[in-house]
């Protein structure tokens, strides 16, 4: 049976693409969706990718990723980033690897954006390169899985 990677979006990132695009690209969330798949597809992956505005409903994915034992979690935790308690300690309930990411580089922008609760578990972050930054968090994944099976 094929391994099956989390992708998680939180608040707002259904908006992508449609407003301001300066600061986080043209690319859509459906857009982003098909560039994880393709990356995902190098490595024999399928995909759960999913988009939430409530906390509640990213804790239960977080641990649904869990219990089905998924090769990872990739979470861009948006507006929640700073805030939710609830989401890391989903996330260090897990066993499986969850890679942070953002699409741009949260510490060179406002200082309310730069101390992550999500970073004090996550097992690595990427932020920065766009819509890219999935993409790398992918093969990042990927990089993890190869060195574990050596
Ligand atoms: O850079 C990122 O990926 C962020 O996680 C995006 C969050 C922001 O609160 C974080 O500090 C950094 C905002 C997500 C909202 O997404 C929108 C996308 C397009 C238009 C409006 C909102």
């Amino acid at each position: 049976m094929a391994q099956t990677l989390y992708v998680l979006n939180g608040p707002n990132l259904n908006l992508l693409g449609t407003r301001e695009p300066e600061k986080y690209g043209r690319a859509t969330l459906a857009d982003v969706e098909k560039l994880v798949r393709a990356k995902a597809k190098e490595f024999g992956w399928g995909v759960e990718f999913r988009q939430s505005n409530r906390e509640g409903e990213l804790v239960d994915w977080i641990q649904e990723a869990g219990a089905k034992e998924a090769v990872g979690v990739v979470i861009n935790p948006a507006g929640y980033t700073t805030t939710s308690v609830a989401i890391l300690d989903a996330i260090l309930a897990v066993k499986i690897p969850v890679v942070e990411i953002h699409i741009t580089n949260i510490h060179a922008r406002e200082s309310f954006r730069h101390d992550s609760y999500i970073s004090k578990g996550a097992r690595a972050v990427i932020c920065g390169f766009g819509a890219d930054s999935y993409a790398l968090a992918v093969a990042g994944l990927a990089a993890l899985a190869r060195a574990r099976s050596r």
